[in-house]
């Protein structure tokens, strides 16, 4: 039996099967991996992750960065291991929020209330037409735990593909909201041709902010830098929609701005970015990736493809995943 009746507006669920919980990814064939590596022309690689105790931030709410510790061994000769007393080792483990520096969010991190059985009231729904039954809570045995929409699917896929690069920062790196026309320009006047299968990376200046402010600058800034999408803008989401892409990724914090304007209706939601992606289409969604140095190499060298190599933590459960992607020029 079908876990709804009516799907949102605007959402592909069914599209790739009743079961489905890879999304876009699906579009993600071998041959089009092929031709991501045919990309590599230099070998060059660039790590596309922070440091993962940055950003420095009063705005991550109850997200906190890792915190390292060892109840194990640390420093520890091995002969109580059965090695030999000149031998070390160390082993730690760590606290980490999952969300809280270079990321994905799988499926699972947004859903919305929205009446998918048809019987008149709205319930808790994800990507697919996954809902609370999908879930662990928090409090329950064996809890928190995402069981069908976790991270763990989209790392078993290797995430990995033909990347593009599109550059906001050219145009200044203050906070702006980008709509489709200034999107559309930059894409048409950097060339960036985006294909079904894709990654979108967009550099925005962020990732740079954040490493200039650093662990001892002043935070506040980081709120007026870099450009954020505007996911109010219906025809920039019928883009992305029609686009094929199977993530969009940037450097800033939610890859669109949090929309509190006050003109917004009681349901609107105020990430619709995330509502189209996570919940809709199954898109993932990359944040807070470090975008500066591979803006700047392709620029130099007039390109904006790369392969791609992402994967998250095969983390079973989990609804995000901090994440080191490699971009191979
Ligand atoms: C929220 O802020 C809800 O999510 P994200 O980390 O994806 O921006």
């Amino acid at each position: 039996m079908s876990r709804w009746k009516q799907r949102p507006e605007g959402s592909n669920w069914g599209d790739f099967g009743p079961d489905d919980r890879l999304g876009k990814m699906n579009l993600l064939t071998s041959e089009r991996r092929r031709a991501a590596v045919a990309e590599v022309r230099e070998g060059i690689a660039f790590c596309l992750s922070l440091p993962l105790d940055l950003p420095v931030s009063d705005g991550q709410g109850p997200r906190k960065p890792p915190r390292l510790r060892s109840p194990a061994w640390y420093h520890t000769t091995m002969d109580a291991l059965g090695g030999c007393c000149s031998e070390l080792v160390c082993d730690d483990e760590v606290v980490l929020s999952l969300q809280y520096s270079t990321q994905w969010d799988a499926f699972a991190h947004y859903g919305r209330l929205f009446d998918a059985n048809g019987d008149g009231a709205a319930e808790k729904v994800y990507y697919n037409g996954y809902n609370e039954g999908d879930f662990i809570g928090p409090d329950e045995e064996g809890g928190p735990a995402a069981l069908t929409l976790g991270i763990d699917n989209f790392a078993a896929t290797g995430a990995q593909g033909r990347g593009v690069l599109v550059d906001l920062a050219r145009y200044g790196t203050g906070r702006r909201w980008v709509g489709y026309d200034e999107f559309m320009r930059a894409l048409d006047e950097q060339k960036v041709e985006v294909r079904p299968g894709d990654f979108l990376l967009i550099n925005t200046g962020y990732s740079e902010a954040i490493l200039t402010i650093g662990y001892d600058g002043d935070t506040q800034a980081l709120g007026l830098a870099g450009a954020v999408l505007d996911g109010s803008d219906a025809r920039l989401l019928q883009w992305i929609a029609d686009s094929d892409a199977v993530a969009l990724c940037s450097d800033n914090q939610a890859v669109e701005g949090f929309d509190m304007r006050s003109e917004r209706g009681e349901h609107d939601p105020r990430l619709p970015l995330h509502d189209l992606c996570l919940f809709k289409q199954g898109i993932h969604l990359g944040e807070m990736w470090r975008l500066d140095e591979l803006a700047a190499w392709l620029s130099a060298n007039d390109r904006n493809a790369f392969l791609l190599t992402a994967p998250p933590l095969r983390l079973p459960g989990a609804v995000g995943s901090p994440v080191t992607p490699v971009a191979t020029v």
